[in-house]
């Protein structure tokens, strides 16, 4: 068994779908157990600090836009191989390729506003959460 955490976030949008609980639901029925989490207004340095990978390209200033024009829920989650099995409940990043039953295919309103972010890999996953919680804010889940 190897248990990894990932980070996610529920972006602006799916917020204001009031879906915060039906993604909640997704994660925990999906074996993934939230072992921290917050709801937060992004500033724009907060949101760029978040995505420096993506700074220069042409989507990078409608994405931060979007990102901090509502609160978002950041959480950490743990679970069994839980960076793929995130990615695999969120679905492609293009809502138009996301398959049936995912996160992005129910709460996705285009290629920008697509519903959840999702750590690629572990060693991203401790960076992100790193960039949102202190260690006392996480709470390993024994049970
Ligand atoms: P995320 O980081 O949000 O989980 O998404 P991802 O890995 O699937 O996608 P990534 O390539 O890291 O892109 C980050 C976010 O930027 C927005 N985006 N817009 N061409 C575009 O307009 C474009 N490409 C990416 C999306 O919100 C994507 O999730
Ligand atoms: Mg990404």
């Amino acid at each position: 068994m190897t248990i990894e955490r990932t980070f996610s976030i529920i972006k602006p949008n799916a917020v204001a779908k009031n879906a915060i609980g039906a993604i909640y639901a997704r994660f925990e029925t999906a074996g993934l157990k939230i072992v921290a989490a917050k709801m937060v207004q992004l500033t724009r340095e907060q949101a760029e600090g978040f995505y420096a990978e993506h700074l220069g390209k042409p989507f990078f200033d409608g994405l931060v836009g979007f990102m901090t024009s509502g609160p978002v829920m950041v959480q950490a989650l743990e679970g069994e191989e839980a960076v793929r099995r995130h990615r695999e409940i969120m679905g492609a990043t293009n809502p138009d390729n996301a398959l049936a039953g995912t996160l992005r295919a129910d709460y996705a309103d285009s290629l920008t506003e697509n519903a959840v972010h999702g750590s690629d890999s572990t060693e991203s996953a401790a960076r992100e959460i790193a960039y949102f919680f202190t260690e006392s804010e996480i709470c390993p889940r024994t049970r």
